[in-house]
């Protein structure tokens, strides 16, 4: 079985790669392209691809090691039965969720906006959680895919960091999970909460888990 030793803060994490999975959250198109979700809230959606590059490298270094590789996407059933009604209602968004946009009704499932972007589209037999809300275990099955594998670790990384990154690994980090944060394959439409939200994971000796750039998970990767 392959240990690894990753470089991480606030400390150097051992994982057992059969039993670590990366998790990448919601690297959707309503989220990272113009006329989606995160556009219609007022954002500015070009925030967001800098963490693609460094998420297609780590998606293959992933690949090629043969870890478990998880997919989520937020969204909802078209007709919108397990939408909250204040998700739908709040603030005042250009088009609101389930209106029809340039890539289909806006966070709705089966719509091209609620795809994953192409660069990092899901291999075959990657599992791919829908999820409704912004944790990725809340009212999903992903616990019990991971328990079922065994998986004790999770290398976290997707859009956006204080939102579903942060609201996941809350929710791993409750569920007995080690979860690492790959800092660059993160981003936030506010730079500042990027940077807040790896630091509340990492502090007061990992409080939530560890964070890491992805150039150390592949060096750890390439070790022998
Ligand atoms: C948001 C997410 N920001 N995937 N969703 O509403 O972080």
């Amino acid at each position: 079985m392959a240990v690894k030793r990753i470089e991480a803060e606030p400390s150097t994490v051992v994982v057992e790669l059969d039993h670590a999975a990366l998790v990448i959250i919601d690297m959707q198109r309503d989220f990272l392209e113009s006329g989606g979700f995160g556009e219609t809230l007022g954002n500015n959606v070009a925030l967001l691809k800098a963490a693609v590059a460094p998420l297609q490298t780590m998606l293959a270094a992933a690949r090629k090691s043969g870890m478990l590789i998880i997919h989520t996407r937020e969204g909802h059933r078209p007709d919108l039965s397990d939408a909250p009604k204040h998700k739908v209602e709040r603030g005042e968004p250009s088009l609101r969720i389930g209106q029809p946009g340039p890539m289909g009704r806006i966070l709705v499932r089966g719509e091209p906006g609620h795809d994953i972007i192409p660069e990092l589209y899901p291999a075959p037999g990657e599992p791919v959680i829908d999820k409704p809300g912004k944790g990725a275990f809340y009212q999903t099955d992903l616990e019990l895919m991971l328990k079922n594998r065994e998986i004790d670790t999770l290398l976290v990384c997707g859009v956006t960091t204080e939102v579903c990154v942060n609201t996941t690994v809350r929710e791993a980090n409750d569920r007995g999970f080690r979860c690492v944060v790959l800092s660059d394959c993160c981003a936030s439409y506010f730079p500042e909460f990027h940077e807040a939200g790896l630091a509340m994971i990492k502090a007061q000796g990992g409080i939530f888990g560890w964070v890491t750039p992805s150039t150390k998970v592949l060096a750890a990767l390439d070790s022998h």
